[in-house]
């Protein structure tokens, strides 16, 4: 379940394991267990994920010592981890096969805040993929969610209320579709949900799927497949409105809802709570994973190059025409990975130290990287090493208080990164 692998045909999660030469028992069309996939990294031994003991790495010079510290266990196929800014200090953990669970004060709630398991189609990168509240989500009781719809596989941003009788459970009876997209193909679903600063919401389409984006949709102005999408679902229009500051609202061919294209499989953006600058993590092919960062301010438009561009080089190699194209400002190939999950800026109050540093990780290999720019452009070091069994980090979340956790799709485990 790697989010946006390099298959060719639809199935999901082989391409690691091609990546390093171990073969891949490709399994029938459409999705697949990922229990199944896992046992498949575990034989074939993801790139990086070889060490026997989980050591920290010496901190590289200028960086903090980082370290992952549990806090919770036994969610079920975790992909996100978020909160509701309503004061609450609650956890919301998004369970892939359709169910939000709440971690309050370290105790995984009984009854899932939402089940939508029967509408949900799982798994691969297919499922339950994301939740996001609303700012005043307390006195508006509302939030969206984005997952693949079965049986059909398109993606669903749908509007749920939480129970009028208990704050921690949801009614899935109240469902409100914004928006439906259908999907060529069953991987780069994107998912991705988040509010902005504007307080619109933006939208993670990835590029339809396959391999190579046959359908050429992340340059494509007339999909929104392969795009980030903004809208505002808060102002009462139905299903939604169009920020009348959308880049493309007078352009022709392009729909009015893009944000940014050229994206691959946006899997995991944010915004620096801070600053407002937002910052994607696009999934690659065959050869390079990448960050792009957007200032605040920047008003949209930008076209992150795929598939002209693969990270910092034309894909596929050779040469290409990159007029227009905004490279990513970090980048790393798959000796150390094989797909990125994108997390957030570091900007709680219990770790001085941590403060700034955008966080990523690899679903593969494990390894936790810190990405902050330095005046003139971006540093990033390796801060987590590789350990065994593989740490497959789906996603990264945060707190109220600004505390970054990651989560480990193979055991269900919530990790939160500390600085010892
Ligand atoms: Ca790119």
């Amino acid at each position: 379940m790697r989010f946006g692998v390099s298959d060719a045909g639809g199935p999901v999660g082989c391409g690691e394991v091609l990546s390093i030469g171990a073969g891949c028992a490709r399994p029938r069309a459409g999705f697949r267990s990922p229990i199944a996939l896992l046992a498949l990294l575990a034989v074939a031994g993801c790139a990086g994920g070889s060490s026997t003991a989980p050591t920290p790495v010496p901190a590289p010079a200028g960086w903090p010592q980082i370290s992952l510290s549990r806090v919770a266990g036994g969610f079920n196929l975790p992909v996100h981890v978020t909160h509701a800014g309503d004061g609450s200090g609650r956890l919301f953990v998004v369970e892939q096969e359709g169910r939000i669970r709440i971690l309050d004060n370290g105790v995984a709630l009984p009854t899932p805040f939402l089940d939508v398991s029967s509408r949900v189609l799982c798994c691969g990168e297919q499922g339950l993929l994301s939740v996001a509240f609303p700012p005043g989500f307390a006195a508006k009781g509302h939030f969206y969610v984005d997952y693949t719809r079965a049986p059909d596989g398109a993606t669903v941003v749908a509007r749920y209320n939480v129970s009028a009788g208990d704050g921690n459970v949801a009614d899935p009876a109240t469902e409100e579709v914004v928006l439906t997209v259908s999907q060529p193909f069953a991987n780069h679903n994107g998912g991705q949900l988040a509010f902005g600063p504007d307080a619109y919401l933006y939208i993670g389409m990835g590029d339809g799927g396959s391999g190579g984006d046959p359908l050429n949709n992340g340059q494509n102005p007339g999909t929104p497949l392969g795009k980030i999408l903004r809208v505002d679902v808060e102002s009462g229009a139905n299903p939604y409105g169009v920020p009348a500051g959308n880049p493309f609202l007078q352009t022709a061919g392009f729909l009015p809802e893009i944000w940014a294209l050229g994206l691959r499989n946006p899997w995991r953006f944010s915004f620096d709570r801070r600053t407002g600058d937002l910052y994607v993590a696009d999934v690659g092919q065959g050869a390079f994973e990448e960050v792009d960062v957007e200032p605040a301010g920047s008003g949209g438009g930008r076209n992150y190059g795929w598939n002209i561009m693969e990270g910092e080089s034309c894909f596929g190699g050779g040469a290409c025409a990159t007029a227009g194209l905004t490279p990513p400002v970090a980048a790393y190939d798959h000796s150390l990975g094989c797909s990125i999950s994108g997390g957030m800026v570091y900007r709680g109050a219990e770790f001085p130290g941590l403060q700034g540093i955008y966080f990523y990780g690899d679903y593969c290999s494990g390894r936790i990287w810190g990405l902050r720019g330095n005046g003139a452009g971006w540093d990033t070091a390796v801060l987590i090493a590789p350990r065994n069994p593989p740490l497959n980090i789906t996603t990264f979340g945060e707190d109220e208080a600004g505390n970054v956790y990651a989560a480990n799709y193979a055991n269900g485990d919530i990790l939160k990164i500390v600085a010892p």
